[in-house]
């Protein structure tokens, strides 16, 4: 029997994202992004919180380096702030070095204290300079002129000292969330209880094409322009739980099930190693899905260096009959979590989309590896909340053992993926290292390995996690 094991090299660590942690959002003559704009709208949030103070880690730099060093991580994931770089955030507009030198010296310190950097350059925080000018994303060419100035600016001032760059955190949320459920900034749908304006039947794709073009056009500049001499890889950041048919037996619900995996990860995926978007969605959507031009879609295909994943649950997936509405974006079908049988896909967590299930996370690293040649993976987000944490007495959430047992069943999944199914995965930054902002669901909703007192002064204690997720690789990564 081989007993699974991941790579000598092997990257790992946690991750966060820019206006989930940092706070401070005028500090150091910060412009706005959409989400500074959007959490500040009566009604968006749950819980009616903001992340203007959020873990208050502008000012705490040093604070999380010495948690990360405490965890025994060697990689750690964070997003830059756009509108701190570039506070306007176009091509014509001012680069505030203040902005761009804080996060310099943060790669700087990261490296002292012997933790890769591994940097997004978007995770979701547009500036809304850019939505006001000509509304973002939903504009492809002046928002991918505008994306590729920030990414030059940014590659040129890192240089050597960033090898492993991520364009956009997971486009999937930004077009579906932003422009259709409307739960994400800038809240767009064509639900008129939820918005004025919106077009949840043509936006979310517009927004995804968008997304595309300008990756694939960071990357070119990446890789014209500073590869050579930086030495670095760049990608982008794919989400996606798996989907298992709700009734094996039937071929609807089996082909459901995949073509659930073609809406999301398949959307961005296809046009980078096939060149096409999936047929499935060609074929529901037609026109309102955009064509690539063939100069478009040369540069998108091949664009990826590397292939990263944000996954965390997994879903039983129903087909649904008759004609989708105009408003789907999975593949008309339906996302459960109970079979045909009545059997659970996994436990209950805090966030009502997330059932964790291990093995599930093998199959989707098999699924994406087999259907894109056996691409170089880094599992870039992967963690949980737990059911009711935020309402126990402290003692108990730093003792979150829920919490080790999907580390230890997840990077248990992740290694069998590597020794047994030869699927090429390289590195892991556990979703998070700190309690943070947790989008329109507030802070109500914990993902850290890290407890943060918010009414305490943003207090980092390190929960059972931080340590045990070490531990579990400790026992994964070889030796020699
Ligand atoms: C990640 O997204 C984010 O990158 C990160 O910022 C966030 O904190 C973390 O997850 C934890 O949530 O029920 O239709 O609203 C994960 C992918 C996709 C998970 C959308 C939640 C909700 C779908 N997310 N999904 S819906």
């Amino acid at each position: 029997m081989t007993e699974s094991h991941l790579p000598k090299d092997f990257l790992w660590g946690f991750a966060t994202a820019c206006y989930q942690i940092e706070g401070s959002p005028k500090a150091d003559a910060k412009g706005d992004s959409i989400w500074d704009v959007f959490s500040h709208i009566p009604g968006k949030v749950w819980d009616g919180t903001t992340g203007d103070v959020a873990c208050d880690s502008y000012n705490r730099t040093a604070e999380d380096i010495e948690l990360l060093k405490s965890t025994g991580a060697n990689t750690y994931r964070f997003s830059l702030s756009w509108a701190r770089i570039i506070p306007l955030g176009g091509r014509n507009d001012p680069v505030n070095e203040k902005g761009l030198q804080h996060y310099v010296k943060f790669v700087d310190d990261l490296h002292a204290a012997g933790i890769e950097p591994l940097v997004t350059l978007l995770h979701w925080d547009l500036p809304n300079g850019l939505w006001e000018r000509y509304g973002g994303y939903l504009n492809k060419d002046e928002f991918a002129k505008d994306f590729e100035n920030y990414a030059r600016v940014v590659f040129k001032a890192f240089g050597s000292k960033v090898k492993y760059w991520i364009t956009f955190n997971e486009p999937w949320c930004s077009s579906i969330l932003g422009f259709n459920v409307a739960c994400h900034a800038p809240g767009r749908t064509s639900d008129r209880s939820k918005s004025d304006v919106g077009d949840s039947s043509r936006e979310p794709w517009i927004v995804g094409h968008s997304l595309m073009i300008a990756h694939a056009r960071a990357v070119k500049v990446y890789r014209d322009e500073f590869k050579a001499k930086d030495g670095g890889i760049i990608a982008i950041t794919l989400n996606g739980d798996y989907a298992e048919p709700w009734d094996a037996d039937d071929p609807l619900d089996v082909e459901a099930a995949n073509r659930k995996l073609e809406f999301t990860y398949g959307w961005f995926a296809d046009p980078i190693y096939h060149g096409k978007y999936p047929d499935s969605m060609r074929k529901q959507l037609g026109d309102r899905l955009p064509e690539f031009t063939a100069e478009e879609i040369a540069l998108v295909k091949g664009s990826n260096d590397f292939f990263g994943i944000n996954s965390y649950g997994d879903n039983y997936i129903k087909h649904k009959e008759g004609a989708p509405p105009p408003d789907d974006y999975y593949g008309n079908l339906e996302v459960l979590d109970q079979n045909k049988a009545g059997e659970w896909i996994g436990p209950e967590t805090e966030s009502v989309w997330l059932r964790p299930n291990p093995r599930g996370f093998r199959s989707l690293l098999n699924w994406l590896s087999k259907r894109y040649g056996g691409p170089t993976f880094y599992v870039t987000e992967n963690g949980t909340s737990v059911k009711g944490e935020n309402d126990l007495p402290r003692e108990e959430i730093l003792n979150d053992e829920f919490r080790c047992w999907f580390f230890r069943g997840y990077i248990g999944a992740l290694a069998d993926a590597y020794t047994l199914d030869g699927v090429d995965v390289r590195g892991y930054t556990g979703w998070s290292l700190l309690d943070n902002y947790e989008w329109h669901e507030g802070y109500r909703t914990r993902f850290g390995v890290t407890y943060v007192d918010y009414e305490g002064g943003q207090k980092r204690y390190p929960k059972k996690s931080a340590h045990e997720v070490g531990r579990i690789f400790a026992k994964y990564i070889k030796k020699d």
